[in-house]
C-alpha cells in the first residue's frame, strides 16, 4: 500500500489498482481529498500491474460532497481537475459506494465509468438544500443518465435515494452484498475487463436528453406544478435552468452554463444563509457542558400520556423508529378514538405511496393502548402529552413518580408551563425533561428539548440522541414563558394585533409576512386554526376583534369566515366585514388610523423578534443565536433562505435594528426596550451568528 497523501492510499489488487480516501467524518471534499483522487488515478495509470482502477473511501460513508465550510472562500492555489482525471482515465474507473454518495460525491462518481454500490447507499445531489446546485458536472451528467425528469425531480427536492432505486434508474450499474463492498468493487472491474466493455463515459449518452430536445413543456409543467413549493427560493429555479441546458446545449456548453449559475447562488445571499443553516443544525446538537460521552440511557420503550391530537402524533414518531409505544388514557372511547386516528393517519400516508400497508400494520403493531397508569411501570421514557394545567400535570407526575422504574425518563410535552414546578412534585427531578413537539407532532421537525433546573446530563444527552433518531431537529432550551420559539412568536403576534390597531388590515399584515417568505400570516393562521379557540360564548362581550368576529360566527375557515371571507375553494379574500369591525374598534379608541407602509410593517414585526431573541441569549435560555434560528425555521416556517430572526438581524445591521428598537421604546413604552446584549453588539461593533 502506498499513501499518496495525508488521505489517500493506492494499492494493486490483482489487476485492478484500488483508490482509497480517508478523510473523516464524511470523505467532504477537500483540497486533500480532491488532490488525493488526481494522485490516485495518475498512480493507477503509471502502474503497469493495473488494468482498471476503483475508487474506494473508508469510514462511515463514501465522500459526501464538497466541504461545505470551505464552500466561497477563495483560495490561491494550483488548480487542479479531479473529476477530469477520473474522466479522462484510459483505464476503466469503478466508484465503490456506500453510506452516501452526495453532491460532488456522487458527481465524482458520474466521472467513473462505472458506480456500484452496497445496497444500504444512498445517493443524491443535495445541493438545493444548501442554496445551491451541483457545480461539478452534475447538473449535466444526471439527465444524461436518468433523463430530464427524474433528473428534475432528484436535483430539486435534493432527496438522498437508496441504491437498489438508483440501480433501477441506472445511476448505479450493479449492487454488490453488503459488507463486501471493497471486494464486489473488485469483481465488478475484473468482469469489465473480461467483457472488454468500452469506456462508457456519462457525458457521451446523449439519448434520453435528445429525446426532451424540443419539449419544453416538460419544464413548464415541473414549474407548475411545484410552483408553491419552491416559492422564494432560487436555487430550485437553477438548477432547472442547468437541466435545461443539459437538454438544449452540447456538454461543454451546459456545463460553462451550469458554472456560471454556480458562481452566482454561491456568491448570493441565499445560500449563505441555507449553509449557515445546515452548521447551525449540527451545531444545536452540542450542548457545551454535556460531553460526547456523557452516559446515555437506553429507551427501547416509550409511554405517552394522552392520546389526543398531540399524543397521537408522538407516538407515531416513535413507532415510525420501531419503538414500541404504550399510549395511556382515562376513557376508553378518548382511547379508541386516538388510536383510530393514527390509523388513518397511516392509511393516508399509505394511500399516497409514502410507506406500504405492511409498513402500516408494522407500526400500528408498535402502538398499544391502556386506561391504566401501571402500564408505565417499564418504559424507558414517559411523555405526557395531556391538558395544559398545572394541577393536572402535578397530578399526574406524581403518579408517574410512584410508578416508574427508577432511571426512567419523566418527560413533559408542555408548551408553557413551569417545568421546575412540575418536576419539583417528584422525588427525581433530575429524571424530568421537557419535550415540547409541534404539531402535528408526527410532521413538525422541530423538538423544543427543556433543561429545567435539576435536569440530568443524561437525560439531556439521550433527549437530544432520540430526538435526532426519530427524525427531529432538536434544540436545547431553557425554562421561561412559552420558552424560546413560542416567546419569540408572542412579540410578533402582539405587533400583528396593535397594527391592527393603528389602522393595517390584516390583509395587509399577512401579505408583507408572506412575501417574506413565511408560509402565511398570522391572520390567515388563525383562521386555519380557529378563532373560537379558547373562545367562550357566554363569556363574550365584544370587548376584542376575535370577540366581534365569533359572535358573528366568523370562526375562520371552518365557518367559510374569519377574519377573510372564503370561496367555496377556500380561498381568502378581504373581508368588508372584517375591515367595518376593525375601523369601529379603531374610531371607538379614539386613534388616527394612518396608512403603514409594508417596511414599517416588517419592522415592526420583525425587529422584536430579534430584540427577544437577544434577551433569551443574555438570560441563557438558548445556547447560541443559531440554536434560535434552528427553532425559527424548523418549527415557525422561517424561510430558511433568510436564515432565521438572528441571522436576518445580523444581516440588516444590528445597529439598524437597535435604532427602530429605540424608536419604538421612546414611541410605545417599555414592551420595546432594547435588549442589553444587543446594545452591547452594536457597540462593540459584532454580529449575533458571525
Ligand atoms: C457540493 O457538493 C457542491 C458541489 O456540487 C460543487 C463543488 C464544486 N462538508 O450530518 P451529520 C459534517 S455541496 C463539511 O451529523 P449524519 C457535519 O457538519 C455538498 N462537513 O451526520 C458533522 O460535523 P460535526 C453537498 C460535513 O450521519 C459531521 O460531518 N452535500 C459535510 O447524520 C457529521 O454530519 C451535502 O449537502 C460536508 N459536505 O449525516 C451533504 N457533510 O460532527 C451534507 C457532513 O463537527 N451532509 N459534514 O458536527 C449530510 O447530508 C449529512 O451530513 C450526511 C451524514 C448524510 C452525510
Amino acid at each position: 500500500m502506498t499513501a499518496l497523501n495525508a488521505v489517500t492510499d493506492y494499492t494493486l489488487d490483482g489487476e485492478v489498482g484500488v483508490i482509497t480516501l480517508n478523510s473523516p467524518p464524511v470523505n467532504a471534499l477537500s483540497r486533500p481529498v480532491l488532490e488525493g483522487i488526481s494522485l490516485g488515478v495518475a498512480a493507477g495509470l503509471a502502474d503497469d500491474g493495473a488494468k482498471a482502477i476503483v475508487l474506494i473511501c473508508e469510514g462511515r460513508t463514501f465522500i459526501a460532497g464538497a466541504d461545505i465550510g470551505g464552500l466561497g472562500s477563495r483560495r490561491e492555489e494550483r488548480p487542479i481537475d479531479p473529476m477530469g482525471d477520473l474522466e479522462r482515465s484510459t483505464k476503466p474507473v469503478v466508484a465503490a459506494i456506500h453510506g452516501t454518495a452526495l453532491g460532488g460525491g456522487l458527481e465524482a462518481a458520474l466521472c467513473c465509468n462505472y458506480r456500484v454500490a452496497v445496497p444500504s447507499a444512498r445517493c443524491g445531489l443535495p445541493e438545493v438544500n444548501l442554496g445551491l446546485l451541483p457545480g461539478a458536472g452534475g447538473t449535466q451528467r444526471l439527465p444524461r443518465l436518468v433523463g430530464p425528469q427524474k433528473a428534475l425531480e432528484m436535483m430539486t427536492s435534493g432527496a438522498h435515494i437508496p441504491a437498489p432505486q438508483c440501480h433501477e434508474m441506472g445511476v448505479i450499474d450493479a449492487l454488490v452484498e453488503e459488507g463486501k463492498l471493497r471486494e464486489g468493487a473488485i469483481a465488478f472491474a475484473r468482469k469489465v475487463l473480461a467483457e472488454n466493455r468500452p469506456l462508457r463515459k456519462v457525458r457521451d449518452i446523449n439519448e434520453k436528453v435528445e429525446a426532451a430536445r424540443g419539449h419544453p413543456e416538460i419544464f413548464a409543467a415541473f414549474r407548475k406544478a411545484n410552483a408553491r413549493k419552491f416559492r422564494g427560493f432560487l436555487a430550485p429555479e437553477y438548477n432547472i435552468r442547468c437541466i435545461e441546458a443539459a437538454v438544449n446545449e452540447p456538454f461543454d456548453q451546459g456545463i460553462q452554463t451550469e458554472q456560471r449559475l454556480f458562481r452566482e447562488l454561491l456568491s448570493g445571499e441565499q445560500s449563505a444563509a441555507q449553509r449557515y443553516a445546515f452548521f447551525a443544525e449540527r451545531q444545536a446538537n452540542k450542548i457545551p457542558d454535556v460531553p460526547d460521552d456523557t452516559p446515555l440511557i437506553p429507551v427501547n420503550t416509550v409511554g405517552i400520556i394522552g392520546a389526543g391530537t398531540m399524543g397521537g402524533g408522538i407516538a407515531m414518531n416513535f413507532a415510525n423508529a420501531g419503538i414500541p409505544v404504550v399510549i395511556v388514557e382515562v376513557k376508553q372511547d378518548a382511547l379508541d378514538r386516538g388510536l383510530s386516528v393514527i390509523r388513518k393517519n397511516y392509511e393516508r400516508t399509505a394511500s399516497r405511496g409514502g410507506i406500504t400497508a405492511a409498513d402500516v400494520e408494522k407500526r400500528m403493531g408498535l402502538i398499544t393502548g391502556s386506561l391504566d397508569m401501571n402500564a408505565l411501570a417499564t418504559v424507558d421514557m414517559v411523555i405526557e402529552a395531556v391538558f395544559e394545567r398545572m394541577d393536572i400535570k402535578k397530578d399526574i407526575f406524581t403518579k408517574l413518580d410512584a410508578i416508574c422504574k427508577p432511571g426512567a425518563i419523566l418527560a413533559t410535552n408542555t408548551s408553557a408551563l413551569n417545568i421546575d414546578e412540575i418536576a419539583s412534585v417528584t422525588s427525581r427531578p433530575e429524571a424530568v425533561i421537557g419535550l415540547h413537539f409541534f404539531s402535528p407532532a408526527n410532521v413538525m421537525k422541530l423538538l423544543e428539548v427543556v433543561r429545567a433546573d435539576h435536569t440530568s446530563k443524561s437525560v439531556i444527552a439521550t433527549s437530544m440522541k432520540l430526538a435526532k433518531k426519530i427524525g427531529k431537529i432538536a434544540a436545547l432550551v431553557g425554562v421561561c414563558p412559552g420558552f424560546v420559539g413560542n416567546r419569540i412568536l408572542g412579540q410578533r403576534q402582539r405587533e400583528a394585533q396593535k397594527l391592527m390597531f393603528e389602522g393595517a388590515m390584516p390583509w395587509d399584515i399577512d401579505r408583507v409576512l408572506y412575501d417574506f417568505g413565511f408560509p402565511m400570516g398570522p391572520f390567515a393562521m388563525s383562521d386555519l386554526a380557529g378563532l373560537d379557540i379558547g373562545w367562550v360564548k357566554e363569556k363574550s362581550n365584544g370587548e376584542t376583534i376575535r370577540d366581534a368576529l365569533c359572535e358573528l360566527d366568523r370562526r375562520g375557515q371552518k365557518t367559510g369566515a374569519g377574519y377573510y371571507d372564503y370561496d367555496e375553494n377556500r380561498v381568502a379574500h378581504p373581508s368588508p366585514v372584517t375591515e367595518k369591525i376593525i375601523q369601529d374598534f379603531v374610531a371607538k379608541s379614539g386613534v388616527n388610523a394612518r396608512t403603514i407602509t409594508d417596511a414599517e410593517i416588517l419592522e415592526r414585526c420583525l425587529y422584536p423578534m430579534v430584540n427577544e431573541g437577544a434577551k433569551i441569549l443574555e438570560e441563557g435560555m438558548a445556547i447560541r443565536a443559531s440554536d434560535v434560528d434552528v427553532i425559527w425555521e424548523n418549527g415557525y416556517g422561517w424561510p430558511v433562505y433568510r436564515g432565521g430572526p438572528m441571522w436576518w438581524g445580523d444581516q440588516v445591521g444590528l445597529d439598524k435594528v437597535l435604532a427602530g428598537m429605540k424608536k419604538m421604546h421612546a414611541e410605545m413604552g417599555d414592551l420595546y426596550k432594547p435588549a442589553a446584549l444587543l446594545e452591547k453588539m452594536v457597540a462593540e461593533g459584532k454580529n449575533f451568528t458571525r
